[in-house]
């Protein structure tokens, strides 16, 4: 390492243990950086200062309601046209008798879908105004940015008309899918055919101003320079100045197979580890970073909790996006499972419910 690269980083190390927000030439400094170990301390320091050694975990079920798609991204292996084999469209009684399958002390339901070129924006109304009547106290995280701007362009209604009357049909929150990388280039080479970085952003905005939480993500590991990885964390970071509203970033490792940009190598443990300890560094204003086990394998999961992450996500039990692109992770985990991957990486395992709150905090004694 030059003696300048050196210097740039004992900078960053002492404004992060001074507190002090990091720059975007800190940002480049630290994801240039590879003494993964370096990494690691400072980002488990903020870890720690933010939430002790605590590692929450939550029961949830994962549902994808279709996957026929306008919008066919490069980088997605579960998208389809209509007519093409696999293809499928949930009815809203198939849909509910998945969440009614979910484990017995489910909390929330994830649900994630596509850009589906039929279905009337009165569908996604109806389902959760279904599944909410018959599940009341499970809390429904649906729809990306990228849905909801969806919606407004079938139903004809503006980004506040959506989200309130899905929030009136019982949705709770909204997942973080569909950020990718905010960077105009990249959109426009793997995902030209939906929402803009700028729109997904408006609508996190209008989202949160309505009351409405959300997550954040990002998807690394494909066209995306070093610089645009943390342009996007800067912009979500300027954003969470604003509003407040996001509650858990998500880095999402891209998984090529079957995919548009199947060329492309899968990212290495060395990278995913890294990228989690420079998203944990940089989004000083986010309370948790999640690692979502599915895309990680659970190896790598565990180990992520040295490098800032003090979420594992959830129970899941069905999982289609990234399995579609030849992920090899089970499709769902135990609570016991995840309480024994937190307890044997030495932290207390928390399970909370979609907005944090705590439900139950597992001591030493197996439960
Ligand atoms: O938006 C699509 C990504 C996202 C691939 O908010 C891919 O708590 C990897 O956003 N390889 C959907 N990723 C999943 C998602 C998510 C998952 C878990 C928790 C939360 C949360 C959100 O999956 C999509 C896209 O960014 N994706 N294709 C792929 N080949």
């Amino acid at each position: 390492m030059t003696l300048k690269k050196r210097n740039a980083l004992a900078a960053v190390e002492a404004k992060v243990y001074r507190g002090e927000r990091l720059t975007r030439e800190d940002g480049l400094a630290l994801i240039e950086c590879n003494d993964l170990i370096f990494l690691g301390l400072l980002a488990r320091y903020v870890k720690e200062q933010k939430t002790q050694d605590y590692v929450f975990f939550n029961v949830n079920r994962h549902i994808n309601l279709t996957n026929v798609c306008v919008s066919r991204c490069k980088f997605c292996a579960f998208g389809r046209d209509a007519a093409d084999p696999g293809a499928y469209a949930m009815t809203v009684e198939e849909a509910l008798e998945r969440a009614l399958n979910g484990p017995p002390d489910m909390t929330e339901l994830h649900i994630v879908s596509a850009l589906h070129p039929d279905l009337p924006f009165e569908y996604y109304v109806e389902v959760l105004r279904r599944l909410k009547e018959a599940l009341p106290s499970v809390h429904l995280q649906a729809f990306t940015a990228v849905e909801i701007d969806y919606f407004t362009r079938i139903s004809g209604l503006s980004l506040e008309q959506v989200l309130t009357k899905l929030k009136d049909a019982g949705l709770g929150s909204l997942p973080g899918g569909g950020a990718e990388v905010f960077s105009p280039r990249v959109r426009s080479l793997v995902c030209p055919n939906k929402a803009s970085g700028e729109r997904w952003l408006e609508v996190m905005r209008t989202a949160h101003g309505l009351g409405l939480r959300s997550n954040a993500t990002m998807l690394y590991g494909h066209l995306e320079t070093p610089a645009e990885r943390i342009d996007h964390l800067l912009a979500l970071r300027k954003l969470q100045d604003e509003t407040g509203g996001f509650q858990s970033f998500i880095p999402l490792p891209f998984h090529p197979a079957n995919t548009g940009l199947s060329h492309i190598k899968r990212t290495t443990a060395f990278e995913d580890l890294k990228m989690f300890a420079v998203s944990r560094l940089m989004l000083d204003n986010f309370d948790h970073v999640k690692a979502f086990w599915i895309m990680l394998d659970l190896p790598i999961a565990q180990l992520s909790l040295e490098f800032g992450v003090d979420d594992l996500d959830g129970t899941v039990v069905e999982e289609k996006i990234t399995h579609a692109a030849g992920a090899t992770t089970a499709q769902g985990i135990s609570k016991g499972h995840l309480l024994h991957l937190i307890r044997e990486a030495g932290r207390t395992p928390v399970e909370r419910d979609t907005l944090y709150n705590v439900i139950n905090t597992y001591g030493e004694e197996k439960n």
